[in-house]
């Protein structure tokens, strides 16, 4: 059985991004566990954004998990990626991402590696910039074990990264890696801009998508644009998918009204109450 989770954004620089709760962590988790969502997705600046025993008494005294953490902040505000020409900052952005493992991983919860895997270009060709990721992607997964979590690698669409665009595609870089301890992440606001069919491609990433951004076409809450949800949680009970359906979309109208729309979305398409 799927799980539901609500994102909380404490980066001010990816102001007007696709999150639904933004600063206050106490009153997201607080908003989140009314709401009677499972868990919270959390975007930070770092590792060092909130402590460990601050989070871990917020989550006990509302009863949350935490999901997953972010580590776009890497590229949001240190402009470090994974592809980059330069290998000083592909070593800092291998430790930036390791420092947010450790911060989820104290946690049980994995690091996504969206954002922070670049692009190829600007001197570096695709081949080149497909074995830096898989590189890295391997060299981390191995150390996200230690916490005992996966790491999670997300496909972006064609606007945000020119590497891996679809579930295909990103199982055939799964394939081609030593571990087997990275996860795909499906973004639904992604795969509706790559993907012929969203429900085949769920298919077809079957055990390796262990994370989805669950979102509308428009990056609006479930069910504020045009996605069709019957055939993807079709898709989803089909493969057996008990990871969580993570609600990164817009705050629109509104953070409060955001979550209470996906969490009603989600009880309608999965049947759960909590
Ligand atoms: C960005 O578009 C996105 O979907 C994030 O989850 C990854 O940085
Ligand atoms: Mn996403």
């Amino acid at each position: 059985m799927p799980r539901s989770a609500v994102t909380v954004s404490l980066v001010t620089d990816a102001r007007g991004g696709p999150f639904v709760f933004w600063d206050d962590l106490p009153s997201a988790c607080r908003d989140a566990a009314d709401l009677g969502f499972d868990a919270i997705e959390l975007f930070a600046p770092g590792p060092q954004a909130v402590s460990k025993s601050d989070l871990a008494a917020l989550l006990e005294k509302h009863r949350l998990h935490l999901a997953a953490v972010g580590t776009g902040a890497g590229w949001v505000i240190h402009k470090l990626s994974l592809t980059n020409s330069d290998e000083n900052i592909r070593i800092k952005a291998k430790e930036f991402i390791r420092s947010m493992i450790a911060f989820g991983g104290a946690h049980g919860a994995p690091a996504i590696i969206g954002s922070m895997q670049g692009k190829w270009g600007d001197g570096v060709s695709k081949e080149q910039a497909m074995i830096w990721l898989g590189e890295a992607l391997d060299e981390l997964g191995k150390f996200a074990r230690t916490f005992n979590v996966p790491l999670i690698y997300e496909p972006l669409n064609r606007y945000e990264t020119n590497l891996v665009n679809t579930v295909a595609a990103g199982v055939d870089l799964m394939e081609s890696l030593k571990t087997d301890n990275v996860r795909l992440l499906a973004d639904l606001f992604h795969m509706n801009i790559e993907e012929a069919d969203l429900a085949a491609a769920l298919k077809l990433g079957g055990t390796w998508i262990g994370h989805i951004h669950f979102v509308d076409s428009n990056r609006r809450p479930a069910g504020c644009g045009h996605m069709q949800y019957t055939p993807i949680a079709a898709a989803l009970n089909g493969i057996g998918y008990s990871g969580y359906l993570s609600a990164e979309a817009l705050s629109w109208p509104d953070p409060h009204s955001a979550a209470e729309q996906t969490i009603r979305e989600f009880r309608r398409l999965f049947g759960v109450v909590k």
